[in-house]
């Protein structure tokens, strides 16, 4: 459960990268395609995979663009969430550990990105991409 610290460390970071939302995405899922190759065949009509790459750009947007939505909803998150789910459960049927993978890289991504990074902040963002990810894993039946 989050905190009314949590939610301001979230909402604090989620103010900083809005403006680099696209750089943000791109950096984050050419991460995930080079150190989780195998997530790229989720993706066979991308032209690249790159972070300068544009289907990369523009799914990344796409992707941090939903984080950053979802950072608006702290209070109620599986609702807000329940239609990205069953999008993700039952039509696209990505495999669940992949959200695990993309959500430590995310940290990382962040990490790389902001002036500061304390582990207040850390944690909290840690918090909210795990209960993104569990909601995100429970349309899978
Ligand atoms: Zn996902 C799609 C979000 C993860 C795969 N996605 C998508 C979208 C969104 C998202 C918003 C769009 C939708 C519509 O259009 O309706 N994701 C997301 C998030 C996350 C994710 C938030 C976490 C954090 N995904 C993911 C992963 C993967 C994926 C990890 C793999 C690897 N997605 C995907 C796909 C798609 C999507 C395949 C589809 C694309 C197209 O078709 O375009």
């Amino acid at each position: 459960v989050l905190s009314d610290a949590n939610k301001q460390e979230i909402h604090h970071v989620a103010e900083l990268i809005k403006a680099h939302a696209e750089a943000v995405g791109a950096d984050a899922l050419a991460r995930l395609f080079e150190l989780h190759p195998q997530t790229k065949t989720y993706f066979p009509n991308f032209s690249g995979y790159h972070a300068t790459d544009a289907p990369v750009k523009a799914h990344g947007a796409k992707v941090i663009n939903a984080v950053l939505k979802a950072a608006e909803h702290l209070d109620d998150l599986p609702k807000h969430l329940e239609k990205l789910a069953t999008k993700h459960g039952h039509e696209l049927l990505v495999d669940p550990h992949n959200f695990v993978l993309f959500s430590d890289i995310i940290v990382v991504t962040l990490a790389t990105r902001l002036p500061t990074f304390s582990p207040a902040t850390h944690r909290a963002i840690d918090k909210f991409l795990e209960e993104l990810v569990h909601q995100l894993s429970s349309k899978y039946r």
